[in-house]
Formats: C-alpha cells, sequence, structure tokens
C-alpha cells in the first residue's frame, strides 16, 4: 500500500485548492513542504524575510483571486509572517499562512522555536488551526482557502508540527476535501435596489466611490456600465484606481477634497469609510450626506455613518442588479449641472496649482517633476506598486491607472514593507505585464533586501527610488555631528542604483531632470531588474493642502 507523508499531502492539498504560488523562507521544520511543492508544481519564490514573503501571498490573492501561500518556519519565522496577516485582513485580501510548529512531543518542554503560534496568529486571522493529524491535511486547506476567500476575504493560519510534516499515512486513509469553488455571488433585495436608485434620482450632487472591493469581485465591467448609464461622477480609493479609467471624462480624481466635501448622495462601491475616507464625517463630508453602501461584510454597512440603503453582497452582482432594474428607468445625471461645472473648475484650478512644479526643471527634482517623466513613461497595461508618503501620496495623483487591479500599495494598513512583496507577486502573477515599484527612500528600507530575489529570479521588475534623505520629507546633508540626527532623516544620495547592481541587475543615478527620462528608457530596454534611484530635493514637498498630512 502507499504511503504519503505531511509534507507531500500539504502541497498536494494546496495544489487541489487553486493555490499555484508559495512564497517563504525554508528552515526547520518547513523544508520538505517546500521541496513537495515544487514537485507537486506550486511554484516556489525564496524569499529573504517571512514579512515579504507574507505580503507577496496576499497579493497573489488579491490578483488571482485565489490566496497565495506562505511557508514560515517555527517562532521567529511565524512572528515575522504575522506582519503579512495583519496586513491581509486590514485589506482583505486571501492568504494562507503556513508555520512549521515544533514536534507536538516536545510541546511545553521549550523546543528550538517553540512558540504559541496559534493563539498569536489568531488575533490576525479568520481562521487559524493546528493540523492534529496527517490524514486531516485536506480538511485543513479546504478550509483555510474557503475562510479565505468567501465572505470579506482575509488571512488564515495554519500551523504544522514537525512530526505531521513528516509523519505518514496510507493513501486510502486519507480524509479527501472537495475543491472550493469560487465564492457564491450573493445579491440584494429587488426592492432595496429600487430604493437605491430612488436615492440616487433624488440627488442634486451625486458621487459613486470605487473601492478595491469592486476590483475583488471583478465587478469592473458591471461598474463602468453603472457609471456610464447613469452619468455620475466618480472617485476612486486609492486601490480602486483602474477598476475606472483614470483618464475616463467623469473622474473627480483631480478635485476630490471638493467632491467629498459637497456630494449629496454617495454610492458607495466596496469602499469602507474609514480613514483613507475620512470616516465619511465633516469638515471632508458633507454632514447631511445620504449614503447608498454595497459591502460583501453585513457589518461593515454603516460604519461611521449611518447608510440609507445598505445592500450586502457580491459587488459584481449587485452592481449587475443596478444595472438592470436602470433598464427600467428613464434617469440618468444630466451633463449640464452645476454640480458638473464645479468638479471640473476645480479640478483645472488644482492643475494649474501644480503645473510650475511639473514645469521646474531645477536639480535636485521636485517630485511633480519627477512623476511627469515617469507617467510619461509608464506603459499602459503596467502593474504599478506605490510606497512611501509623499512619494506614494503624490504617486498616487500624477501615475493613471487603467485596468482594475493594476495598482498596489501601502493599503488599508498604511504599512510599509509591502513594496518588495507585492512587486515580486505582480511580477510571477503578470509575467506579461511591466511591473513597475515607485517607491520612497525609507519604504525601500523595508524590503530592500528582496532585490537580491528579484536578481536570483531574474524578475523584469523596474523600481524607481524617489531619494529626499529621509522619512517624508528629508532635510538633506547630515549634521556633522552625528549623535543629532533627526529622527527622520536618512543618507540623502544613498545608492540604493548599487544595491541592485550588487546583486547582478541594472542600476541607474539621476540627479539631472534631463536624464530622467533616458535612464528609465534604459532601465525599461534591460529584460531583467532595474532600479533608478533619483535624487530629490529634500525640501521638496505637496502642493499646499487644505488639509492634515496624514489624511488628505
Ligand atoms: C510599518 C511602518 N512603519 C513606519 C511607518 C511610518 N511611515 C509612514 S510613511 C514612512 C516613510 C516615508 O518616507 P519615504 O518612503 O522616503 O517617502 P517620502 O515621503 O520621503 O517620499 C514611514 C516610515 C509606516 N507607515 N509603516
Ligand atoms: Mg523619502
Amino acid at each position: 500500500m502507499a504511503k504519503v507523508n505531511g509534507a507531500t499531502l500539504m502541497a498536494r492539498s494546496l495544489k487541489q485548492q487553486g493555490v499555484g504560488y508559495m512564497f517563504g523562507i525554508v528552515g526547520f521544520p518547513v523544508q520538505p513542504i517546500a521541496a513537495a511543492a515544487q514537485a507537486e508544481g506550486i511554484r516556489y519564490i525564496g524569499m529573504r524575510n517571512e514579512q515579504s514573503a507574507s505580503y507577496a501571498a496576499q497579493a497573489v490573492g488579491y490578483l488571482t483571486g485565489r490566496p497565495g501561500a506562505a511557508l514560515v518556519v517555527s517562532g521567529p519565522g511565524v512572528v515575522h509572517g504575522l506582519a503579512g496577516l495583519a496586513n491581509a485582513q486590514q485589506n482583505c485580501w486571501p492568504m494562507i499562512l503556513i508555520g512549521g510548529a515544533s514536534a507536538t512531543h516536545q510541546n511545553g518542554m521549550g523546543a528550538f522555536q517553540e512558540e504559541r503560534q496559534v493563539q498569536i496568529a489568531s488575533p490576525f486571522c479568520k481562521f487559524a488551526h493546528a493540523v492534529e493529524h496527517v490524514r486531516r491535511i485536506p480538511f485543513y486547506v479546504e478550509m483555510a482557502t474557503r475562510y479565505s476567500i468567501y465572505g470579506r476575504p482575509g488571512a488564515t493560519y495554519l500551523d504544522m508540527p514537525d512530526d505531521i510534516i513528516l509523519g505518514e499515512v496510507e493513501e486510502e486513509n486519507v480524509h479527501h476535501a472537495a475543491t472550493v469553488a469560487d465564492p457564491p455571488r450573493m445579491q440584494a433585495l429587488d426592492a432595496d435596489i429600487e430604493q437605491a436608485l430612488n436615492v440616487l434620482e433624488s440627488a442634486e450632487r451625486p458621487l459613486v466611490i470605487v473601492g478595491k472591493g469592486m476590483a475583488w469581485s471583478r465587478a469592473e465591467d458591471e461598474v463602468r456600465a453603472f457609471i456610464e448609464r447613469t452619468q455620475v461622477p466618480f472617485l476612486a480609493s486609492p486601490m480602486g484606481k483602474g477598476i475606472m479609467d483614470d483618464s475616463h471624462p467623469l473622474s473627480v480624481g483631480a478635485a476630490r477634497s471638493h467632491a467629498l466635501q459637497e456630494a449629496d448622495v454617495i454610492i458607495l462601491l466596496g469602499a469602507r469609510l474609514n480613514w483613507i475616507m475620512h470616516f465619511g464625517l465633516p469638515p471632508r463630508f458633507n454632514k447631511n450626506v445620504r449614503i447608498v453602501q454595497v459591502d460583501i461584510a453585513p457589518e461593515a454597512i454603516s460604519q461611521n455613518v449611518p447608510a440609507e440603503v445598505g445592500l450586502v453582497g457580491d459587488g459584481k452582482a449587485i452592481v449587475g442588479q443596478m444595472n438592470k432594474a436602470l433598464a427600467g428607468r428613464q434617469w440618468f445625471y444630466p451633463k449640464d449641472t452645476p454640480w458638473h461645472a464645479a468638479i471640473a473648475e476645480k479640478s483645472a484650478a488644482n492643475a494649474k496649482q501644480i503645473q510650475p512644479m511639473i514645469d521646474d526643471n531645477s536639480s535636485p527634482l521636485n517630485y511633480y517633476r519627477a512623476f511627469k517623466d515617469i507617467s510619461a513613461w509608464l506603459p499602459k497595461n503596467a502593474v504599478i506598486i506605490g510606497e512611501g508618503a509623499n512619494t506614494m501620496d503624490i504617486g498616487r495623483t500624477q501615475m493613471p491607472n487603467h485596468e482594475a487591479r493594476v495598482r498596489l500599495d501601502a493599503g488599508s494598513y498604511g504599512t510599509m514593507g509591502i513594496g518588495m512583496g507585492f512587486t515580486i507577486a505582480a511580477a510571477v502573477v503578470h509575467p506579461d505585464r511591466p511591473t513597475i515599484s515607485v517607491s520612497g527612500d525609507s519604504a525601500i528600507g523595508f524590503s530592500g533586501m528582496e532585490i537580491e530575489t528579484a536578481c536570483r529570479y531574474n524578475l523584469p521588475v523596474k523600481i524607481v527610488v524617489l531619494n529626499n534623505g529621509g522619512i517624508g520629507g528629508g532635510i538633506g546633508h547630515l549634521p556633522d555631528d552625528k549623535t543629532g540626527i533627526p529622527p527622520r532623516a536618512l543618507i540623502w544620495g544613498a545608492r540604493y542604483d548599487k544595491m541592485m547592481e550588487a546583486f547582478g541587475g541594472n542600476g541607474f543615478h539621476v540627479e539631472d531632470p534631463a536624464h530622467l527620462r533616458g535612464a528609465l528608457d534604459e532601465a525599461m530596454a534591460h529584460p531583467g531588474p532595474a532600479l533608478v534611484n533619483v535624487l530629490l530635493n529634500p525640501e521638496a514637498g505637496r502642493k499646499p493642502q487644505k488639509f492634515g498630512w496624514h489624511t488628505s
């Protein structure tokens, strides 16, 4: 009779559940799982830190619709991987963290890297469990997969003790599990759909907010049909960007603050009224705003602002329902309204305000001048990763997205460190698309050693570092007295391009704006990984903000 061990059964179960990618770092006791994953046809990417592995796994989950796996060693490996679990929970992205654990018969004895792993993972997971018998591995992998993608997507954790990984069972004794189908698409009641459209029709200044929940449910066709049919202006959340082309004439991206402040009815599609949306509260929102909210999670409805209509279910299904119901109505939002005019006027004023910075050719560059060349250089189908403070926030406004699921950034949790994990994940999922990361000089430091990973797998990632010598606005040259280095300061002009060269990729260093485009083009022409280090003026900032730094 044939026997199978825990490692192979784990790999087979993941493969059966459509888990196609695993990111990890091997060591005790998980090495056999990585080897089995490769043998079973799962793409295994060896990373340099478990944080990046767990960030990469969730990006795969978001991009492909099936969870990515992160494989980590016991104790400190699991602790590092928790960063990804927390981020995945906040972003509502699916992943499975698989933590090795010391052998069960050593529990409590002070085993090598022994830790209470299920307990520490649980607060950051939808489902966390230890596997207690080899034959039940398919059961737990099915459950971890299902929890990660059904309902609000998120993170799951499986604890794999050494004796379970190495343990064997007769194949005929394995408890096989069904393959998890794609998530069921729940719909709303027809009466609620009609009520939502009644609220919309009564609006004077309507606005649609498109969040990344729509990208997760692959609702881009339905959302486009809805917006074009109703002619209502829309605003994308940071990672909802691209579901509607940023260059669409109904986009209010360039007049965000005004649109949020003045809208009297908001159709909130797969976005939360959390800090990114200023909680939906004054002074950033109209105090009498009426909300129609579409969300997959019932408990998200009415968070911070009571929703007049709550539509709970799948984004694609519900927006499709609304489109169907619109067929029976004549209404659309007229072109000639003061609302459209005010948004256009505000957009033009904002564009005028930043134009001098875009045109400023002085050395070293300011952010807007750098993004002028970066945006012109970006291929239309690029996956763009943004990370940093100013670098990310200004980049979001200056780098357009044209498709769903092509922008990844620090997200709902505001996490620095996602950069290289997300970049590597995008490159392996989309070998047909250019993957471009634009990172602050602080941000790149959190995951910079993964540049070696990108070089090792020869992934064609292009990294641009906007180097202003610090966190959210540098301070220029460091003082001679090194004891008094300001907390925000980093080495201005540090040669991150040389890190790339050290591992065999192509590095470029740019100080003069006249050389930026040429360096970007050369980086793109080179088939493998490349990094363009762009010296920015440490004094460079954002356009004057009406509201504060973090929340604008
Ligand atoms: C894990 C984590 N640690 C620290 C922070 C605080 N933080 C916010 S933005 C940022 C870095 C911003 O600097 P940089 O990446 O150089 O971009 P810049 O604004 O200078 O363009 C840091 C450290 C964070 N958001 N996440
Ligand atoms: Mg910086």
